[in-house]
């Protein structure tokens, strides 16, 4: 041992840390911080790798420019399918107007792992992880530096969700029973009652039927694999049928810019505030729950099955509306492979609405994050203690 780091058999001196067990890669940062595990579900093509690369990409810039803290990967080489979905999202290899598409998440590849547990070979899915830590600049810097973390999120191809998926040698959704919180993307444009709401044309291939053009869609009803993972997570965490689980679980309805005329909102409001002495917004919690209980009233109509099985499911359910684009995808050149015109995006159009908000959402709910971005209450119990600390 030289420093803390061990020496491996051929006496090289190892900087990097494994699993006992799996034997794969951990980031260092997770033997530092605490954890916070977020797994992402949903049915097929409903929009998980979208939102997901959407999220992160607006969590880096959120944390930063609104709450002083700084979001990143704890490993860029470990999140590197990511920061590929993020650049071919957002940046464009060299040019923005040149269309660019996420590709179906495999049940196989590089987001999974091939490891051998107890002489059996497995497979394990690829955690993302990225660490959150205050910036100096943070009014409340010395008060809260220490509610750093390190959050682990997934993204399963949906295959997984379905019944009968989990098998001992696959145990790729194990996750979803550690969690902190679940966030169940659903896809409005795949539901015909939704569709059927939409009274005005709406220029979205998913909303449409359109001959030759590549709209993949879930031949499993939502609720169906959503009941699916709830029973997976209650088997997992041995939680009878009549308990409800503790931890929230985010209804986040999707491709929301597909559907908006269906509500009221603002689109350009954002749920956090300014306060005129401090540098950092306040998360606006309130106007969260508003929104999500006019979702609610919406899914109560159109799908009363979501909601029920959802709320039955767990003791803390929230609805949000998010769009990973902001706008409808093209329908791009045909691929003479398939013999059909996938969907396309021209990375300059794309700007998402509410990416961001279920993952703040999620701190807020578990309570046990809830330092770091502050909300009205807490906001005032850290002046608080960052006044204690000065007169001290
Ligand atoms: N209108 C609209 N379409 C979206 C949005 N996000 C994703 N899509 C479309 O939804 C389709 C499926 O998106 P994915 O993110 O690949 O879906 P997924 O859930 O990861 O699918 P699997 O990998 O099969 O599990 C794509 O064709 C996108 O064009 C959005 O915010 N708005
Ligand atoms: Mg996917």
């Amino acid at each position: 041992m030289k420093h803390g780091a061990a020496y491996d058999s051929d006496g090289v001196l190892c900087h990097r840390y494994a699993c006992p067990n799996c034997h794969l890669e951990i980031p260092r940062q997770m033997f530092h911080l605490p954890d916070y595990f977020v797994s992402i579900a949903g049915a097929p093509a409903s929009g998980k790798s979208y939102f997901l690369a959407s999220m992160i990409w607006q969590l880096r810039k959120t944390m930063a420019q609104k709450f002083c803290l700084d979001f990143n990967d704890c490993d860029p080489a470990l999140n590197r399918r990511i920061r590929e979905y993020e650049s071919a999202q957002f940046m464009g290899s060299d040019d923005p107007d040149k269309p660019v598409t996420i590709e179906k998440t495999d049940i196989q590849g590089d987001i999974y792992n091939q490891t051998v547990i107890n002489n059996v070979s497995t497979t394990l899915a690829q955690p993302f992880s990225y660490s959150i830590m205050p910036v100096p600049s943070h009014p409340y810097y010395q008060t809260i530096k220490n509610a750093a973390q390190v959050c682990c999120m997934y993204d399963n191809a949906s295959e997984s969700f379905l019944p009968g998926a989990d098998l001992t040698s696959q145990p790729v959704t194990r996750h979803l029973a550690s969690s902190d919180a679940i966030f169940f993307v659903f896809d409005p444009t795949q539901d015909v009652r939704f569709r059927g709401a939409c009274k005005k044309p709406v220029n979205d291939p998913q909303m449409m039927q359109t001959e030759g053009v590549d709209v993949r869609k879930s031949s499993i009803a939502q609720e169906t694999v959503l009941t699916n993972v709830v029973t997976h997570i209650k088997k997992l965490t041995h939680t009878s049928a009549q308990n409800r689980l503790k931890m929230p679980l985010i209804i986040v309805l999707t491709k929301y810019d597909a559907w908006q005329q269906l509500v009221d909102f603002k689109n350009s409001e954002k749920p956090w505030v300014k306060t005129s002495n401090l540098p950092v917004r306040i998360y606006n919690d309130v106007e969260v729950q508003k929104r999500s209980d006019v979702l609610r009233t919406l899914l109560l109509d159109l799908i009363p099955g979501l909601v029920s099985t959802a709320e039955v499911a767990s003791e803390n359910v929230a609805y949000i509306a998010v769009s990973a684009t902001g706008c409808a995808p093209e329908v791009g050149p045909v691929d003479p492979i398939s013999g059909k015109c996938p969907l396309v995006y021209r990375p300059r159009n794309i700007k998402p609405i509410w990416a961001e908000v279920p993952f703040l959402h999620s701190l807020m709910m578990t309570g046990r994050n809830c330092t770091l971005v502050l909300s009205d209450v807490t906001a005032r119990a850290a002046a608080k203690a960052a006044a204690k600390n000065v007169s001290h």
